[in-house]
């Protein structure tokens, strides 16, 4: 008879390639040895350690899908989820900081700049020595980024930006800065900014509850001269944006499960060696229905983004299929974070033992890259080809 792995069911470890294996072995060492020993001290103090930018460039793991000779790793989209699903089992800030760097910043590059912008930008940025921000989200504008403020005024020799961005990874200690603007006839453009010019600042915002490991800012642009050369020369529209979104978040849906797996794993041992009541906690009916429940969603998940990941390497997967697995694994990630707090009791309140931590993580997590209802209506208007977000 087949033996049941309670760590994973459908055996998804046998589905993958023998490379993609090696991947997540190395992404699995990196995280465990060198992030998590110090995400603790990390979040607590809000600090974002810039030199993490440098080790993951140096293990590959900043723009995976990027071709070799742009300095990427040239992987598949299904290594590309491994990485992001081991780095968030430590933190979903670590988690922004990569998938900031290689899904909004280096794919926009790579799928839509000139080959001397794909020159200058991707090898610096897939070494981690210079450090990548995506500005879409506005004060006044985040669900509904095709109302953006921010314009983008035809001068001599290229652009005048000016507006404001929001909620920003990396800003503050962004090198390279992708922002979306409209220009005088309407429509949506990306350019590429860098830090020291004039009139662009990048103020960091404090007192974040959660994704504290991870700096988050604005982008304030008054008047900011941004050289033609540094536009994406053809891309108009959201269908800009939207393609660095349906990679960052399809990333994001092997993310929020790779926290999800750390919390039942981490009330699965506890509830084991905890006794109450003179027996163990995992003795209990209620706590195994708690356990039941959340390795069905992680394993069902799982399942889901990994034949996601091969849709994307086929070419047939519908935008639709990522918001269906990035809301699915927030919302139920969200929920597991949530039940395995409560499984620890008062332990379950101190950083100590990481469980708060994914939890207040992945309430950012379910609401940045298109909120849990924003991708129910994405969802809803594929299914009944009515948008009820619009008139
Ligand atoms: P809509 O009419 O739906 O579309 C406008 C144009 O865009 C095209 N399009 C897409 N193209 C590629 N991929 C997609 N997923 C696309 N979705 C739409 C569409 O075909 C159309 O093209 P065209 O040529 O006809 O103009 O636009 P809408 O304004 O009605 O959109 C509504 C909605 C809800 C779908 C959209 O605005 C939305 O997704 N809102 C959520 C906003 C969001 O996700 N913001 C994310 C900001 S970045 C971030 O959070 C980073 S955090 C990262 C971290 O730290 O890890
Ligand atoms: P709103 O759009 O104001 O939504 C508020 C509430 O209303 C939500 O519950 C939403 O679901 C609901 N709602 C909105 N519209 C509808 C509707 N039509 N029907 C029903 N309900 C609706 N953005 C970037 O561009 N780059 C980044 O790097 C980035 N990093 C981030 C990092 C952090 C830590 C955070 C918190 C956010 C980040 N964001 C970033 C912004 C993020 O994408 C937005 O916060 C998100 O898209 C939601 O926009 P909003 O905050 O303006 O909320």
């Amino acid at each position: 008879n087949p033996r049941f792995d309670w760590a994973d069911p459908l055996l998804l470890d046998t589905q993958l390639t023998d490379e993609e294996r090696m991947v997540r072995d190395t992404a699995r060492a990196y995280c465990q040895d060198k992030l998590l020993p110090r995400v603790q001290d990390a979040f607590r103090h809000e600090r974002t350690d810039r030199e993490i930018f440098n080790e993951m460039g140096a293990l590959g793991l900043l723009g995976p899908t990027i071709p070799e000779q742009y300095g990427g790793a040239g992987l598949n989209y299904v290594a590309y989820g491994l990485i992001a699903r081991e780095i968030e089992r430590v933190d979903s800030g670590y988690r922004s900081m990569m998938s900031v760097q290689s899904s909004l910043v280096m794919v926009p590059i790579n799928e839509f700049g000139t080959e001397a912008q794909k020159q200058k930008y991707l090898p610096k940025l897939a070494t981690g020595e210079w450090v990548g921000c995506f500005g879409l989200t506005e004060p006044n504008h985040g669900s509904d980024p095709g109302s953006m403020a921010t314009r983008a005024k035809k001068v001599d020799g290229g652009y005048s930006l000016s507006g404001s961005k929001m909620w920003i990874t990396n800003s503050p200690i962004a090198d390279v800065f992708v922002v979306w603007a409209k220009t005088e006839d309407g429509k949506i453009r990306g350019f590429i900014l860098e830090k020291g010019w004039k009139g662009l600042s990048a103020p960091a915002i404090h007192g974040k509850v959660g994704l504290r490991a991870s700096i988050t800012g604005e982008i304030v642009m008054d008047e900011v001269f941004v050289p033609e050369e540094n536009m994406f020369p053809d891309v108009t529209g959201l269908r800009g944006p939207f393609t660095c979104l349906n990679s960052a978040r399809y990333g994001i849906a092997w993310g929020a499960l790779g926290a999800a797996e750390f919390c039942y794993e981490t009330a699965r041992q506890y509830t084991l060696d905890r006794k109450q009541f003179g027996r163990p906690l995992a003795a209990n009916q209620l706590i195994q229905k708690k356990l039941a429940d959340m390795l069905t969603e992680i394993t069902l998940g799982l399942q889901g983004c990994l034949r996601l990941g091969r849709m994307k390497e086929e070419g047939n997967a519908a935008v639709e299929i990522t918001s269906i697995m990035k809301r699915n694994s927030c919302g139920k990630s969200l929920d597991i974070a949530r039940m395995a707090r409560d499984m620890l009791g008062g332990n379950g309140i101190s950083d100590e033992f990481g469980v708060i931590r994914h939890v207040v993580n992945l309430e950012v997590v379910n609401t940045y890259e298109g909120t849990h209802d924003v991708h129910a209506l994405i969802i809803g208007r594929a299914i009944t080809d009515i948008p009820a977000f619009a008139n």
